[in-house]
């Protein structure tokens, strides 16, 4: 078709529909926020963020989820707080940082970032629930003697499940309870403590590389490898 016919349609179509949508039609759905945060959303020692589903993505001055160190998370979980029901998105920045007691239930991270949570701060941190998936190196960074109780979690396609700091020798507890992790390019979990320790039941696991590399303390009964 020429192209002035063609335009002189499309002037024509638009004509026609601008004279038969009534004025009411205007179209008001607004789209949804994107939930992208420059800024980390606190939760205060004790209190409960629920985010009831939605999802959030780190704005450029958290960080662009990369593997440059640094960044900043898009949560950060004071001691006794609770972060629950929440999607993170691509990019995750440094995803969640917890101080102190934390609980996580129910967090999706659909593209690790740097990594997708960090234990800054010494403390007992059980996350239940959720899942994440594709990471460059760490899933889960420890950089704080701590307990770290992971349960009913699905975990796939990064380096290492869970890393302690690399060269510190402090004792972190970690437990994983009815997990499914897969597709790990180095280990489940990654220790360079003597002191530290994991416990794993009830989890199955594919494609994980070495299950434990450094760990002196291990304990395991109901896993399956498939
Ligand atoms: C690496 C890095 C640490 C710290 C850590 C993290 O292990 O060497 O300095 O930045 O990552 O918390 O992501
Ligand atoms: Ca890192
Ligand atoms: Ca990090």
């Amino acid at each position: 078709m020429k192209k002035w016919l063609t335009t002189a349609l499309a002037a024509t179509l638009l004509a026609s529909v601008v004279t038969i949508v009534p004025t009411t039609a205007i179209p008001t759905t607004t789209v949804e926020a994107a939930g992208v945060q420059n800024t980390t959303i606190i939760v205060k020692a004790g209190e409960v963020y629920d985010g009831k589903g939605a999802r959030f993505i780190a704005g450029s001055a958290l960080g662009d989820g990369s593997q440059k160190e640094g960044q900043k998370p898009i949560f950060r979980v004071e001691n006794g707080g609770t972060l629950k029901n929440v999607v993170l998105g691509y990019p995750a920045a440094d995803g969640v940082h917890t101080y102190g007691n934390a609980t996580l239930e129910n967090i999706v991270w659909e593209d690790i970032g740097e990594d997708a949570m960090t234990i800054k701060e010494s403390g007992t941190v059980t996350l239940k629930g959720g899942s994440a998936t594709n990471g460059d190196d760490k899933m889960f960074q420890i950089n704080a003697a701590s307990t770290f109780k992971v349960s009913n979690f699905k975990g796939s396609k990064a380096g290492k499940f869970i890393r302690q700091l690399g060269g510190s020798t402090f004792k972190v507890n970690v437990t994983i309870d009815n997990c499914d992790i897969s597709d790990m390019k180095e280990a489940i979990f990654r220790t360079d403590s003597s002191t530290s320790t994991v416990k794993m039941t009830n989890t199955r696991y594919h494609n994980v590389g070495t299950k434990f590399i450094g760990v002196k303390n291990i304990t395991e009964s109901g896993n399956t490898s498939y």
